[in-house]
């Protein structure tokens, strides 16, 4: 992975050392183009509840678009390359989806990155994320992409132990954040977010998860 030398646009906020955010990077045109990407992906691959490995359903809805979507059920968490729920592999990513990963993590730095899975998380009002952080990718050097579309929601941002301080971070429709390098396995969550001018929030993941 190439690391790039630059400077952040005065705008540009960090979060940490390598973790950045764009705010409303995603023009409305832009925006209108991912909503019907995301359409066509829930189309074709349903979003569901997954099953935790606790024994509950998670309370988001997800579904997930290229060559490995992630799964979770009692066993576990891990990439898949098939839709469980179908059998067939999960639809590619569409375009616009990709090229706006590419271009958030070129503008944090990592260059080259290719993303191989996108999840997509749909928060109804109400719905939350509970502390996590993700280490099922196979190499941690590529960066994660994050694009939130609808109701604003607070992320949660902790350290590198569960137990770590947090802080509290707003995201809003269009907001962009990347996470790379040693902010990449910080602890992370989503506050239950709560109704608005939208029927709800989606957010994107962008990963290179094999
Ligand atoms: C920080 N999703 O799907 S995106 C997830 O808003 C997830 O749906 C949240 O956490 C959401 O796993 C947060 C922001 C995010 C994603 C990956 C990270 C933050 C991260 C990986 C490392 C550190
Ligand atoms: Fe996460």
């Amino acid at each position: 992975m190439q690391r790039a030398l630059f400077d952040d646009a005065p705008s540009d906020e960090r979060l940490g050392p390598e973790a950045f955010v764009f705010r409303r990077l995603v023009q409305e045109s832009v925006a209108e183009e991912l909503e019907t990407a995301i359409a066509s992906v829930i189309a074709a691959a349903p979003l569901r509840h997954m099953t935790v490995p606790g024994g509950g359903t998670m309370s988001v809805g997800t579904t997930s678009c290229g060559a490995l979507g992630w799964c979770s059920d009692a066993r576990g968490y891990r990439y898949e390359p098939n839709d469980p729920q179908s059998g067939r592999p999960w639809p590619p990513i569409p375009e616009p989806m990709s090229r706006l990963a590419k271009i958030a993590a070129a503008r944090a730095g990592f260059m080259g990155f290719e993303p191989d899975s996108c999840l997509v998380n749909r928060y109804a009002p109400r719905t939350k994320m509970g502390l996590h952080r993700d280490a099922d990718e196979r190499d941690f050097a590529w960066p994660i992409v994050s694009v939130s579309i609808g109701l604003p929601a607070t992320f949660v941002f902790g350290g590198l132990r569960r137990r770590d301080p947090v802080v509290r971070v707003p995201l809003e429709h269009g907001d962009v954040v990347v996470w790379g390098g040693v902010d990449r396995l910080r602890y992370h969550g989503v506050l239950p977010v709560r109704p608005g001018a939208w029927p709800h929030r989606t957010n994107l993941t962008f990963r290179r998860a094999g």
